[in-house]
């Protein structure tokens, strides 16, 4: 080892104190205990190796490795603290405070369940009361009870979603093919008056076209009450077409068939884009279908457990997509159920 009176000794600790300077930060840390630390630090053992000089010596090469030692920690501190100012400059570098804040999208209502909403809005007001019922059916409630015959077409496996579960009479299970079902539901869980409507999905075994999709937002009612007659159905009907068309459309019943009621009808408004002269929305006719009704059939009063001598009522189903189309002038109706975002958020934010 040299000694402390080497000039080599001093020359070498001067050099890697200017090199202290350029240090990084670890190794700085390493630096400081290589030069400084109590145990090996290379400056602690020059001091430690002073005591074997002479008095003369010890005087001049202690107050030069002293001063040298002072210079060593004034470095280190400096160093430290230059390193510590460029990394918050560096940090500050990234944060750029002037950027525009990320846009946090939150979704909006869907234009079917805007319309559902709208719908269901107005026939509360009328004092009706929301009925919900499940998805998966069966044939008794799904189509006999409502009358359809056992050969009506709408059985066919090329109409009708069926299961490959049972249901618990071992029958088959289906996906039901309109919200009626629910109606079923409602008029054999208690007796008359009801005054119902049922939104939901139901679903039928169509190809996915501009008009047709496999399942299908419905909303029907049932008004079922002592002395219920087609003038209720009219006023109550019309009524609704006003509040969602406005006061000025003009509004028909058609005659129809449906095996759930007897006598059927189907309601148009005159168009909502040509005004009634004639379109390609109305197809020149000057009229829009909107929904189907009729007075509730007896056999199905009968079959629910109603007594058709003491109760009449009425009843109607709409599909809502048709109606968001007819309101938002949409062409095709795989637009409401693509899910597409840039279509979607043309309907505005969540309490817009
Ligand atoms: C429609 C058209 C006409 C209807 C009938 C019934 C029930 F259960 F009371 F018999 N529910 N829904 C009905 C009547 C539905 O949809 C176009």
């Amino acid at each position: 080892m040299n000694t402390p009176s080497d000039h080599n000794t001093l020359d070498s600790l001067r050099q890697r104190l200017t090199a202290v300077a350029q240090l990084d930060a670890s190794a700085l840390d390493a630096e400081e205990i290589a030069v400084l630390g109590r145990k090996a630090g290379e400056l602690t053992s020059q001091l430690k190796a002073l005591a074997k000089l002479s008095i003369e010596e010890k005087r001049t090469v202690g107050a030069a490795l002293n001063a040298i030692k002072l210079e060593f920690e004034a470095a280190f501190a400096a160093r430290r603290a230059e390193l510590t100012r460029g990394a918050n400059a560096a940090a500050s570098r990234d944060l750029d405070l002037s950027l525009p804040g990320r846009d946090t999208w939150t979704g909006t209502r869907h234009p079917v369940s805007i319309v559902i909403d709208e719908i269901v809005a107005i026939f509360r007001e009328l004092g009706f009361a929301v009925a919900l019922g499940p998805d998966i059916e069966n044939e008794e409630r799904n189509f006999f009870a409502l009358n359809f015959p056992p050969d009506h077409p709408a059985l066919d496996m090329h109409d009708t979603l069926y299961l490959e579960a049972r249901g618990s009479q071992g029958e088959p299970l289906l996906l039901r093919t309109h919200t009626s079902p629910v109606q079923v539901r409602v008029m054999r869980d208690g007796p008359p008056p009801y005054r119902v409507v049922i939104p939901g999905l139901a679903y039928r075994n169509d190809p996915f076209d501009a008009s047709h999709a496999p399942a299908f937002s419905q909303i029907e009612g049932l008004a079922v009450d002592e002395g219920v007659t087609f003038v209720d159905l009219k006023a109550t009907l019309s009524h609704f077409a006003h509040r969602v068309f406005g006061e000025s459309v003009k509004v028909r019943f058609r005659p129809s068939f449906f095996p759930f009621t007897e006598p059927s009808a189907e309601m148009d408004v005159s168009c909502t884009i040509c005004g009634g002269s004639g379109c390609a929305a109305c197809k020149g006719t000057g009229w829009l279908e909107i929904l189907g009704c009729g007075m509730v059939h007896e056999q199905v009063l009968k079959n629910c457990g109603v007594d058709p001598e003491k109760y009449t009522g009425f009843a109607f189903g709409m599909g809502p997509a048709r109606i968001a189309m007819l309101r938002y002038g949409l062409p095709d109706i795989r637009l409401l159920y693509g899910g597409d975002v840039r279509f979607l958020r043309q309907f505005g934010e969540i309490g817009q």
